[in-house]
């Protein structure tokens, strides 16, 4: 670093938090509310850009994905989701297992590594289905990582099981499950719970639930939902959380902040977050998150252009290609569903980053310095009927 960077980060109000974060020391709470407090980006972004290059250099992750939703019926009536099925909204869907697996097959011809299945808390769903359902996507497609369902699902299941999450846990990685997703967590304070999902995990339970999904080997991603009613220190407060159970743990992957999508949610008076915002999110994380390997800039929530700085800003992670995701309407119809792997290639090129793909559990599965693999031509996704349970 320069010492005009130096200086640029002393005179934002940082050279203090530069300083530890430099000597590798941890950042308090106090001086997460201060960084979110200031009018600053660039100089977070320098610091979080530091620390981000330190580890990886030029490299960039994304994956290589498809989103899969069994249903999207559910009782926990959370304000900001716009996915649930109720009066007005979308119409309420089940898959069954052939309709899981013909979503699979759907991409067969696709190098998908990593299968992303999230749904609704159905209670109409018995406990075989799940286990069923993770082992269709492993005969379909047994070299990807099936990674499955958030916390509040978990505890859904053992509930249709009647049986402790302990066990079913071992169940459902004997069928298959091998990671799991981040949502869920939302806002990790009794405020905002409250206020937007007080049908769903509070804070405790969503980090005891990891607690025991980590112990029983099941490492999952992190995220956090923001930009509605949450204020800033509450967001430091769920970052200090997680990064108080990873010390704890050491099972999380990564960490994914989520720009909040107002549009069909009881919170459609909210405004987006500013690209600066999303930025500043992202270089937060990274440097209060020193435990947590990876920060996830999700480029469908955030788009494009804001995902490629957010490269330069302490993210080393873009997610995927992203087939089929429906929980939320994109702020670009045209990237509604995926970026082509050439798209996401040059995405991460023009920000004078290294594309390096990885599977689900961050392993290596190829650089991608120069040339692009060939993909199938394909029309657009066509919509795979949906089938109803009976
Ligand atoms: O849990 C719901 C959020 C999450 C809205 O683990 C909304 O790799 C924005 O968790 N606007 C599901 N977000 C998505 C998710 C995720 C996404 C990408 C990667 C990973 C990962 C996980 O979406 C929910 C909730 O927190 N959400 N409604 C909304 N209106």
């Amino acid at each position: 670093m320069s010492v005009y960077l130096d200086r640029y980060i002393e005179q934002a109000g940082f050279g203090d938090i530069w300083q530890k974060v430099q000597a590798g020391e941890r950042l308090s709470f106090e001086d997460g509310v201060r960084m979110y407090e200031s009018g600053e980006v660039t100089a977070l972004g320098y610091m979080a850009n530091w620390v981000r290059e330190k580890q990886y250099g030029d490299i960039a992750y994304f994956v290589r994905n498809q989103h899969i939703n069994y249903t999207n019926i559910c009782n926990k009536d959370c304000k900001f989701c716009s996915f649930y099925a109720k009066k007005g909204g979308p119409k309420p869907y089940e898959l069954d297992v052939e309709a899981i697996r013909r979503r699979v097959r759907e991409y067969a011809d696709v190098p998908i590594t990593e299968i992303h299945m999230v749904g609704g808390i159905n209670p109409r769903l018995p406990y075989e289905y799940y286990l069923d359902i993770v082992r269709a996507i492993k005969e379909e497609r047994p070299s990807a990582t099936v990674k499955a369902f958030t916390m509040i699902e978990l505890q859904q299941i053992a509930r249709a099981a009647g049986r402790p999450l302990t066990e079913v846990l071992v169940e459902l990685k004997e069928a298959g499950l091998g990671a799991l997703p981040g949502g869920g967590a939302e806002v990790l304070t009794p405020r905002v719970h409250e206020e937007l999902y007080n049908k769903k995990l509070d804070w405790r339970d969503w980090l005891d639930t990891a607690r025991t999904a980590h112990s029983a080997g099941l490492k999952s991603n992190a995220t956090m939902l923001y930009g509605h009613i949450e204020t800033l220190p509450e967001r430091v407060e769920h970052l200090v959380r997680l990064r108080e159970l990873q010390d704890e743990t050491g099972g999380f992957f990564c960490f994914i902040p989520l720009s909040f999508d107002p549009q069909n949610t009881k919170l459609a008076h909210v405004r987006r977050s500013t690209g600066a915002d999303d930025l500043k999110t992202i270089a937060i994380s990274r440097l209060m998150l020193d435990n947590f390997d990876h920060i996830k800039a999700f480029w469908m929530m955030i788009t494009p252009p804001v995902a490629q700085l957010a490269l330069r800003y302490g993210a080393d992670d873009l997610d995927g290609t992203i087939m089929n995701y429906e929980i939320t309407h994109v702020i670009d119809q045209s990237n509604r569903q995926a970026l082509t792997m050439q798209q996401l290639l040059d995405m991460i090129r023009e920000a004078g980053r290294v594309p390096v793909e990885r599977d689900a559990l961050y392993n290596v599965v190829s650089r991608w310095e120069l040339e692009t693999p060939a993909e199938p031509a394909r029309a657009p996704s066509a919509p795979v009927p949906l089938t109803v349970l009976n």
